[in-house]
């Protein structure tokens, strides 16, 4: 009985539609769009030690999202980051993965949006520890996948859309050949980025990564060049293919989940000599340090 009621205590709150609510009463309609076709977009941001990391640049990506989907979000930008700092705080949050959703909203059967009167938002909190847990100090594995990124004249991967299909099948693949992330190519054969991060390499002492017209603008992404450039080591956006990835000193992938972390072995080759290398070894404890430092106060 006790323990029962400590449950029902401790239940998750959660934003929906302006008012904070249990999540178990955080329900959408069937006929939501968001739930029918993926018509929405939504962004994944991280709490550390009482901040909210980059808050600011996680929302402006969403609204830009939003401009993109022609979906205008029922909140502005100022009150949205209210209610992301109000849901952390009814849930005594201070390290959190914090998942902001936009929905076209409820409609018909019918693609159309104009039958979506209103857009529904809701907002997630939860608390999610390192993403790939003893992985950040052996290395990941990766496979390069067989699907393609979309194109960015198909649906373009700028947009942090609900449609999050195309990653997904390329999780399944990695998984199904034993890879902890997948690397994807974009239409034309260059890298493009993994499932749900971005890949950087280290060849003789200077960081590559991929211009972001292929793959999602991370914000981790952002990050991990600001510190680069900060420890003095050139980085350059550069398009890259296969056999890059296959020679480099060091290969890491960004993102918020994943934060960054190393990757060692690719198709079933070594990355160098098979262990996470010192750049990510030092991008790693300073963005570690960034984010311990830096961001929103939740007050
Ligand atoms: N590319 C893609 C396709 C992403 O989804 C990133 C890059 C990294 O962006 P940020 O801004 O976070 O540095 C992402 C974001 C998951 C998961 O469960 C991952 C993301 C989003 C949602 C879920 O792995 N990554």
């Amino acid at each position: 009985m006790f323990s029962l009621w400590k449950e029902i205590d401790m239940e998750l709150i959660v934003y929906f539609n302006g008012k904070f609510v249990p999540k178990h009463e955080a329900r959408t309609s069937i006929y939501d769009h968001g739930f029918l076709y993926g018509d929405g977009v939504f962004e994944g941001i991280r709490a550390y030690n009482g901040r909210v990391f980059r808050l600011d640049e996680h929302l402006d990506r969403m609204y830009d999202s939003a401009k993109a989907i022609d979906l205008k979000v029922p909140l502005s930008k100022e009150e949205m980051k209210r209610a992301i700092i109000e849901t952390l705080k009814k849930n005594n949050m201070r390290d959190a993965y914090i998942r902001p959703i936009v929905t076209r909203g409820d409609g018909d059967l019918g693609l159309d949006p104009r039958k979506c009167p209103k857009p529904n938002v809701f907002i997630i909190t939860q608390e999610w520890g390192a993403m790939y847990g003893d992985l950040y100090e052996k290395g990941l594995t990766a496979i390069t996948v067989g699907v393609r990124r979309n194109a960015p004249d198909t649906l373009p991967p700028n947009i942090k859309s609900m449609n999050y299909l195309n990653n997904i099948l390329a999780k399944i693949e990695a998984n199904a050949k034993g890879g902890d992330e997948a690397i994807m190519f974009d239409i034309h054969g260059n890298i493009s980025e993994g499932s749900g991060d971005n890949i950087f390499v280290v060849k003789n002492n200077r960081i590559i990564t991929p211009p972001t017209l292929n793959n999602l603008r991370g914000i981790t992404r952002a990050a991990a060049i600001e510190l680069a450039t900060r420890e003095g080591i050139q980085v350059s956006e550069t398009n890259i293919g296969l056999f890059d990835i296959y020679t480099a000193d060091e290969v890491f992938v960004t993102g918020t989940a994943a934060e960054i972390a190393p990757i060692t072995r690719i198709d079933g080759r070594l990355i160098a000599d098979g262990k996470p290398g010192k750049h990510t070894k030092k991008l790693m404890a300073a963005f570690k340090e960034l984010t311990k430092t830096e961001g929103t106060p939740i007050i």
